[in-house]
């Protein structure tokens, strides 16, 4: 069943935003994430702590706190300005149903986010599709957990698919 994606996504302005940004994301449960996200991306301690959000052990989860979904770069290599959408319980499963999708056009904080991704890092067993259109058209980046080059998908995301 799909769920619609809380859209009160922590749009940060500066790299050095990315500890508030990763607080929100996580309903107050990861307040001492590094200051830049770069940092964050290559720290393994980091990348354990927001995969077990979301687990089904996760008491806060299932009081339906926030969940991160994905991390989305302005840069490649999780460089520049960052965007971490996140979501109610439930999160992506290890069936990989279709979680949720959202175009980038849907409120004035993801609007500035069109056509402006270059990377991107994925939580929990969360697949991540970007595509080239509104509405889940066009070209796409095919289903992976991150990526720190677009390719020939640089700037074009317009909007996001998660299983
Ligand atoms: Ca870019
Ligand atoms: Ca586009």
């Amino acid at each position: 069943m799909m769920r619609s994606l809380t859209l009160s996504a922590a749009v940060v302005s500066t790299v050095t935003a990315f500890t508030e940004a990763i607080a929100d994301a996580t309903g107050g449960r990861i307040t001492d994430a590094p200051r830049e996200a770069a940092t964050a991306m290559a720290d393994p301690e980091f990348d354990r702590r927001m995969n077990a959000l979301g687990q089904t052990n996760d008491q806060a989860t299932m009081r339906g706190s926030w969940v991160p979904l994905s991390t989305e770069f302005e840069h490649g290599n999780y460089g520049g300005n960052s965007t971490t959408l996140h979501i109610s319980y439930p999160a992506c499963t290890p069936e990989h149903d279709v979680l949720t999708r959202v175009n980038l056009d849907v409120s004035e904080n993801l609007g500035q986010w069109n056509d402006k991704i270059s990377s991107f890092r994925s939580y929990g067993d969360c697949q991540v599709n970007h595509y080239e259109h509104f509405d889940f058209r066009g070209d796409s980046t095919d289903w992976s957990n991150s990526s720190g080059w677009f390719g020939s998908m640089n700037d074009k995301t317009s909007s996001i698919e998660w299983q």
